[in-house]
């Protein structure tokens, strides 16, 4: 899977090289290619913001700035462009199992009051948010669809917690355990330690309702 991420602080996805995911990219399950608008502008100071219409405070980034960078991206044609901002539809799991059916993501990250509004009428597909609450810029919500949708990629996990996960049932995941059996007078429960494998996982079923009951009973009738 490709995402292409159009944005102004391309430095801010260097978090992306860690871990699962930075393991995915040098396996080459997928890739991220980070196009910095800042190179499209044709201004001698590089300059891609400029003061709103109307008044106003702060900068908006220039259409033709956008539109520049978003035209040097190789198969754009096929591929989804999701502009991320507070006024999206918001991301959840089901979501972003859908994404990830695409081969193909360019990612269209703002900053400052935001981009103007023809460049987005020209090229985005569809707009998203993660949630409600306010942001400096894109960047981050695009770092959490990258995350997300890749954790669907074939071969991105090597276990089975796609398939058991919170969400994917609507209820929360029971609590885990490990080494030592003891910490500062706290046992392990007795029946993870029994190797009684049809036990375990009926006290980790009933574990996983009494928390979803407990801490978000709002997702006990989505099903
Ligand atoms: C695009 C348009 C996403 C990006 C507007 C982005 C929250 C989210 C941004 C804005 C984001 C999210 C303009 C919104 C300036 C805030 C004061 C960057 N914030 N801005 N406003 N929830 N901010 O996904």
């Amino acid at each position: 899977m490709k995402f292409d991420v159009l944005t102004l602080f391309p430095e801010m996805f260097e978090s992306l090289d860690e871990s699962i995911i930075g393991r995915a990219k040098e396996k080459g399950l997928i890739e991220i290619n980070l196009i910095n608008i800042r190179d499209f502008s044709k201004d001698k100071h590089k300059k891609v913001d400029d003061t709103p219409y109307g008044g106003g405070a702060g900068m908006v980034i220039r259409p033709d700035v956008v539109y520049d960078a978003y035209s040097s991206i190789k198969n754009k044609e096929t591929a989804k462009v999701i502009y991320l901002s507070p006024q999206g539809n918001v991301l959840n799991q089901e979501k972003v199992k859908e994404l990830s059916r695409n081969q193909h993501l360019i990612l269209l990250c703002g900053h400052y009051e935001g981009i103007d509004q023809r460049v987005l009428d020209e090229i985005v597909d569809e707009e998203i948010s993660i949630g409600d609450y306010v942001l400096t810029g894109g960047e981050l919500p695009a770092m959490v669809l990258i995350d997300s949708v890749s954790r669907y990629v074939e071969g991105v996990l090597n276990n089975e917690s796609v398939k058991e996960e919170s969400f994917s049932n609507n209820l929360l995941e029971y609590p885990q355990y490990t080494r030592p059996e003891e910490f500062r007078g706290r046992k392990v429960p007795e029946v993870l330690i029994s190797g009684h494998h049809e036990n375990i996982k009926k006290w980790r079923d009933e574990k996983s309702l009494e928390i979803t009951k407990l801490k978000r009973p709002d997702l006990l009738n989505k099903n």
